[in-house]
């Protein structure tokens, strides 16, 4: 919330409107019970918003620590607007959980940041199933249709900042 002044600044902010831009979808078929209900939220945002349907590919991967890898072949490939990574960890019985888990957010973080294309984080992290299920379309909604919206949001944002006029000048 922007506090009431006479000062209005110049704001940037993405729009929820997809059409012309282009996605993937990295999507792990580790626990495909939870990433298929993933990936039906992130289509369904992509449609809703207004996603060209030739505009959105799919990229599967055996898990969660797969995903960075595929991620940056598709950042660098720049044929993508756009990133939304889609898998479930859920916490087992060795320190397996954490490994698989830190390593994919901190290898799409890292992806995202080196090439300069949004990357949304759509992988579930849970203590268990029911909470997975719970955020794949069930009572905490669908992350797979979140992280598909910050995708569309993100996509508009920086073509809008790199559409700038002084961008050229400021050398940015
Ligand atoms: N991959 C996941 O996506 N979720 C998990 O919960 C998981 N666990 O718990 O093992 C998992 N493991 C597989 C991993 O992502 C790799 O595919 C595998 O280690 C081969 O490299």
């Amino acid at each position: 919330m922007i506090p009431e002044t006479k000062l209005m600044p110049r704001t940037w902010e993405g729009r929820l409107t997809a059409a012309g831009f282009r996605f993937a979808i990295v999507v792990s078929r580790f626990n495909s019970f939870i990433t298929d209900r993933l990936l039906a939220g992130a289509l369904d945002a992509l449609t809703r918003t207004g996603a060209d349907p030739d505009g959105i590919e799919i990229i599967k991967v055996p898990g969660s620590w797969e995903a960075p890898l595929a991620a940056g072949e598709a950042a660098r490939s720049k044929r993508y607007d756009a990133i939304i990574c889609l898998s479930a960890v859920i916490q087992g019985e060795t320190p397996h959980f954490e490994y698989v888990a830190g390593e994919a957010a901190k290898g799409i973080a890292q992806v995202s940041a080196a090439n300069g294309i949004p990357i949304a984080f759509g992988v579930l992290t849970t203590n268990t199933l029911e909470q997975a299920i719970d955020r794949a379309g069930a009572k905490g909604g669908n992350k797979g249709f979140d992280a598909a919206l910050t995708a569309v949001e993100m996509a508009d944002l920086l073509r809008q900042l790199r559409a700038r006029p002084d961008r050229a000048s400021a050398g940015a």
